[in-house]
């Protein structure tokens, strides 16, 4: 077999037992790789009903076939686990040289298992694994945990880590990575922390062109792919303002959060906006192997450089009401050293604003409060005082608070919608309300078509097609090859060439339709892991966006009085299902998991569960 090392690395915490495992090529060609792989594993090997934050729950670090070599942007690996978020499959894509030297020390995918007794820093040295013990690190931010890694690896040793936000099991704690990466929203972080694992260090002496089915070819095309991306960005300039550059784009067409999520623009969004963070711009951050660095830092309030991309600012600045660049940031360095995700910060802190601004909770966080946002994002990630409330999340804030106020506590299915404000974008919210983490743009971005392309009201079933066509390609291909899908939505980077670098890493010549075959796996696993979780108690309702977007109209701008349509988002949803070959509950069919050769799956589903045929 090439492409993969076919072999999955697994280490168990608790007994310091490590093994490596093999898989083949049928494995291999049906799963492809990252979510894939990580999906499989977790569906396989977690009984349902685990305690996400408890040592049965595993952390994954997967890999896809072209992950890591010198092609555009690959050097990304997923992280996944049980979501405490949301008790489903969790996953998020992080940028990190372990894309490269987990493959050189010979594996695709890392499994780990149980709990340590201390803080435990694992380093893998090709197939040795080594228990580092590491208590003066446990406690400290990701920042020291990353000087700590380089003065003992040295500058460039690829890792992840976690900050005190994952080492006090807040539910929406990420890994981090680098100077500026973050990921595993659906609180990956927390799986970590659980471990007591602190960080991850991986060195790999392997030759990468030995697993490649033709090493000459791919180094070409890979050359080629980087000249090229370099001289698309050149061209279409997007790195001037990256990601941010969407913040007043969304102001204009009504679709930024402010205020959680009650307002959809602001007149001071000018200030936070793409324009005003490329002034500000003191440093450029990103992945590895990557020729259009796209995270732009500027320097705090505080002094320190920080990273905003768009969700980070859409979330901490409009979401608060915060139009202050420097104050932003100093929140998401914040976030970024305690290792807590920006969207789930910035929508916990809203909803608690909310609630008090509504006489539902006692307290004194009011919009617009940086200072005060500052202390509470301090006590989440300690878990102080009410930063334990807040620590849970907003679908775990809201059960408790009652009164309804679980009509404005912005998730879906537990984890926290991203930056888009869809009171008048149906199609925007169904991606949100079926991604298959919970309610996560990285699934389908279909705002851009919606907003652009298509009748903005509509909901006609088109929108359900494009939302599938989406998942397929950035919820499939893009975190099962494992690479950024920037290159192709950004500046235009052809789907064509994954292909060819497919077919020149593994040597099989896979289309696009064997490409969507695996993609829409990934997405009946990942509906008949929360299937399998819920059992009865799963129903359509939990593909709904929140009420406020049905209920709560846009109070002002040409869009003024607009929201959502319960009955025709009812319906837009089923035409999702029919597509899919789900039923009226949004659970694949037998015979869908026959088509996808997945019966394995729904003979394990069906004891939990009547499937319909
Ligand atoms: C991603 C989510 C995003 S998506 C952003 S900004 W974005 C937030 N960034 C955070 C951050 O920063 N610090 C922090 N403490 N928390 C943060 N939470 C939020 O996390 C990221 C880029 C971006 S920037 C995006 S869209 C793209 N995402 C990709 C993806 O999901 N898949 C893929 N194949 N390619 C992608 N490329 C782009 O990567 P999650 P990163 Mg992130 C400071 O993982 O869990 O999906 O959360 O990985 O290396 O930082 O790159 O406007
Ligand atoms: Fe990372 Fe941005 Fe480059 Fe993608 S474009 S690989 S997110 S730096």
């Amino acid at each position: 077999m090439k492409g993969w090392n076919g072999k999955i690395l697994r280490v168990n915490l608790s007994n310091k037992v490590y093994t490596s495992e093999t898989f083949d090529e049928d494995f291999a060609k049906k799963w492809l790789g990252g979510r894939g792989f990580a999906l499989k594993i977790l569906w396989d090997e977690l009984k349902p009903g685990i305690d996400p934050l408890g040592p049965e729950n595993k952390l994954i670090i997967a890999l896809g076939p072209i992950s890591g070599i010198t092609a555009p942007n690959m050097g990304k690996v997923v992280v996944a686990a049980k979501s405490p978020l949301t008790e489903g499959y969790g996953d998020g894509n992080i940028g990190s040289h372990i894309a490269t030297q987990l493959r050189k020390a010979g594996y695709d995918a890392l499994v780990v298992e149980g709990v340590s007794d201390e803080p435990t820093c694992l380093y893998i040295e090709d197939n040795k694994v080594n228990f580092l013990l590491v208590k003066d690190w446990w406690g400290k931010g990701t920042y020291k945990t990353l000087e700590f890694i380089q003065e003992k690896f040295g500058k460039n040793a690829a890792h992840l880590l976690i900050g005190q936000a994952g080492e006090n099991l807040v539910r929406y704690a990420v890994i981090r990575s680098m100077e500026g990466r973050a990921g595993g929203r659906p609180g990956i972080g927390a799986v970590m922390g659980s471990k007591r694992l602190k960080a991850i260090v991986v060195k790999g002496t392997k030759v990468l062109s030995d697993i490649i089915a033709y090493p000459e070819k791919m180094k070409e095309l890979g050359s080629q792919g980087m000249k090229k991306v370099k001289e698309l960005d050149e061209k279409t300039r997007w790195t001037d303002q990256s990601t941010n550059a969407i913040l007043s784009w969304c102001n204009d067409f009504d679709a930024l959060p402010v205020k959680n999520f009650r307002k959809t623009s602001h007149p001071l969004s000018h200030q936070i906006d793409g324009v005003a963070l490329s002034k500000a711009r003191v440093e450029t951050y990103g992945c590895p192997i990557c020729v259009m660095k796209c995270g732009i830092a500027i320097r705090d309030d505080e002094d320190h450089i920080s990273e905003l991309d768009y969700e980070n600012v859409g979330m901490l600045g409009a979401n608060l009401e915060i139009f202050d660049l420097p104050a932003v940031g100093t929140l998401n360095y914040l976030c970024d050293d305690y290792g807590l995700d920006t969207i789930s910060t910035g929508s916990v802190l809203g909803f608690y604003a909310d609630v008090i601004e509504q006489e539902l909770y006692a307290g004194k966080f009011k919009f617009g409060d940086s200072k005060e946002a500052k202390k509470l994002i301090k006590k989440i990630s300690y878990r102080e005082d009410v930063g334990d409330f807040l620590s849970e999340g907003t679908k775990r804030m809201s059960e408790k608070i009652g009164n309804n106020s679980h009509e404005f506590a912005m998730h879906v299915k537990g984890l926290e919608i991203s930056a888009y404000n869809c009171k008048f974008c149906p199609g925007m919210a169904l991606a949100f309300g079926t991604s298959g983490i919970g309610a996560h743009h990285k699934e389908a971005w279909v705002i851009m078509f919606e907003l652009t392309e298509m009748e903005r009201g509509s909901y006609d079933d088109k929108k359900a097609e494009k939302v599938i066509e989406l998942q397929r390609i950035r919820g499939g291909l893009f975190e099962g090859i494992v690479s950024c899908r920037f290159p192709w939505i950004e500046e235009g980077f052809e789907l064509d060439h994954y292909l060819d670098y497919l077919e020149a890493t593994t040597g099989i010549s896979f289309t696009f339709d064997n490409l969507w075959e695996i993609a829409d796996r990934y997405y009946v696993l990942m509906r008949a892991f929360f299937a399998r979780e819920f059992k009865e108690k799963w129903n359509r309702k939990r593909d709904y966006p929140p009420a406020m977007w049905f209920k709560d109209p846009i109070p002002n701008g040409k869009f003024a009085g607009k929201t959502l349509d319960w009955h025709k988002y009812d319906e837009l949803l089923s035409a999702y299902y029919e597509l899919r070959g789900w039923d009226a509950r949004g659970i694949p069919k037998k015979i869908t998991f026959e088509k996808l050769g997945m019966n394995d799956v729904s003979k394990e589903l069906s004891k939990y569960i009547v499937l319909s045929s």
